[in-house]
């Protein structure tokens, strides 16, 4: 028998939070994939998914209280569009029901570490090679083939 030691059980296995197919789906995209590669090389690492999404926290937090509410997260109308992501990104992530998975104590804020536990486990369900980084194959949810 064979060994698959790239095979790591995801914390969040079975959690509905995943399956959020409109937002990931916005999020797999090649425009999004180059802005989370500032550097350019076509491989999104860690430190450079960690750094959008910090990022993008701050940007939704407006009053920099270091947790994103309903107001902040949904946006004002007409003024909502985020300059770190795409419109249809824009419009997935700025719904109550992705605040709601999100948002862990149910206290209709998202707080940073939420924000990010949430994008974490997306990077690594995303990240299946075991190099630390996401290619664009990866990226976009497609199968390399061995
Ligand atoms: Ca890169
Ligand atoms: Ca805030
Ligand atoms: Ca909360
Ligand atoms: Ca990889």
């Amino acid at each position: 028998m064979i060994t698959t030691a790239a095979f790591a059980a995801p914390a969040f296995a079975g959690d509905p939070m995943l399956s959020s197919g409109g937002y990931e789906g916005q999020m797999h995209t090649t425009p999004m994939m180059k802005m989370l590669d500032p550097d350019g090389n076509r491989m999104v690492s860690n430190a450079e998914f960690d750094d959008f999404y910090g990022k993008l926290f701050d940007e939704l937090d407006t009053d920099k209280d270091g947790e994103v509410d309903a107001t902040e997260w949904v946006g004002v109308k007409g003024r909502t569009k985020l300059e770190l992501a795409t419109g249809g990104y824009n419009r997935e992530l700025r719904t109550m029901k992705m605040l709601g998975m999100m948002d862990k104590d149910a206290d209709h804020k998202v707080a940073k570490d939420d924000f990010f536990t949430h994008h974490k486990t997306i990077f690594t369900a995303m990240e299946k090679s075991g190099d630390g980084e996401i290619n664009p194959q990866e990226w976009l949810g497609k199968h390399a083939g061995n």
